[in-house]
């Protein structure tokens, strides 16, 4: 029996669906189906398992008023993969590693697009080895395997600094992700341009304050360091986008899945939330993130989404 979710899903993808002629040979003329949403279905998420290193461990930019709580952020994290797994086909699951306090961000030591999976060198020695251990899972799922560290020696780039707009790559040239990092990811997603995007040092990544809201759509924080970004996305990338404000930078950070937004609470971002409540694109659910948060993890940060 289909999940509301799934109704949704399907009622979105149906109003969404366009036509275009057909180029090619013969068949010119005929009317062939293109999908918008198409770059933003996925039928395989990863997740990792949360450490309880996580806890003291983890990085952050500024130690939070209130301690993480394990239990919440394991809670937290198995609602996040429950709810998501309403809308994919497979939740795939890697344990936790108690070595890596920051393993549970899995977003930043691969990038998957096309087949393809970028093994990152992340931007921070404390999680150097990360990439490696998401090796294994990556290659059962039959993914073509590319390492950075082998294309450039320098390189350093975290998954939370690219973001994919359905048309081009946009990516974070911050703390952590250097610009030999940049040219050669250019050099192995070959089919799409790859722009450069300056993120002021207060931020972590491109997707600390942004995300894709939908076909588009841009969310992005009405800061100094987002209005920064989106000026020079609207210079410097190949393609418009319409931006959707938001004041807290980290509630403009979403998850756009098969057709539905998954977007932070409330309680967590009460100044942003109205602008959640008055975006009606597409159905919507609300995902708390309050403990990844506290270790500057936005929704993005805890899952790899396989196209
Ligand atoms: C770090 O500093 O690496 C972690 N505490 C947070 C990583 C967040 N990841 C992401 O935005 N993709």
């Amino acid at each position: 029996m289909l999940s509301t979710l799934s109704r949704r899903i399907l009622r979105t993808t149906t109003l969404q669906l366009s036509f275009k002629r057909c180029r090619s040979g013969t068949s010119t003329g005929r009317l062939m189906q293109e999908d918008p949403l198409e770059h933003f279905y996925y039928d395989k998420v990863i997740v990792s398992g949360v450490p309880s290193s996580f806890v003291k461990n983890s990085l952050r930019v500024h130690e939070p008023d209130e301690p993480i709580s394990l239990v919440k952020a394991r809670y937290q994290h198995a609602n996040y993969a429950w709810k998501v797994k309403q809308l994919v086909q497979d939740i795939v699951y890697t344990p936790e590693d108690e070595n890596y306090p920051d393993s549970v961000f899995v977003e930043d030591p691969a990038v998957v697009f096309d087949g393809t999976a970028l093994l990152t060198k992340i931007g921070h020695p404390s999680r150097i080895g990360e990439p490696q251990n998401i090796r294994g899972v990556l290659e059962s799922l039959d993914l073509h395997i590319v390492e950075l560290s082998k294309l450039s020696p320098t390189a350093t780039m975290d998954g939370g600094d690219v973001l994919f707009t359905g048309k081009e790559f946009l990516i974070g040239l911050s703390r952590r992700t250097n610009k030999e990092a940049i040219e050669a990811f250019a050099q192995v997603f070959r089919d799409y341009p790859v722009t450069a995007i300056t993120i002021q040092s207060e931020v972590l990544h491109l997707k600390s304050m942004s995300s894709m809201a939908g076909v588009g759509v841009i969310a992005i924080g009405d800061t100094p360091a987002g209005r920064q970004a989106w000026d020079e996305i609207e210079r410097k990338a190949h393609y418009k986008y319409d931006r959707l404000s938001f004041p807290d930078e980290n509630a403009a950070n979403c998850l756009f899945i098969n057709g539905t937004i998954f977007h932070v609470p409330q309680e967590e971002y009460p100044n942003s939330y109205h602008v959640w409540e008055n975006y009606n694109r597409y159905p919507k659910v609300e995902l708390p993130n309050s403990e990844f948060s506290k270790a500057d993890g936005s929704l993005t940060c805890t899952s790899i989404r396989i196209n």
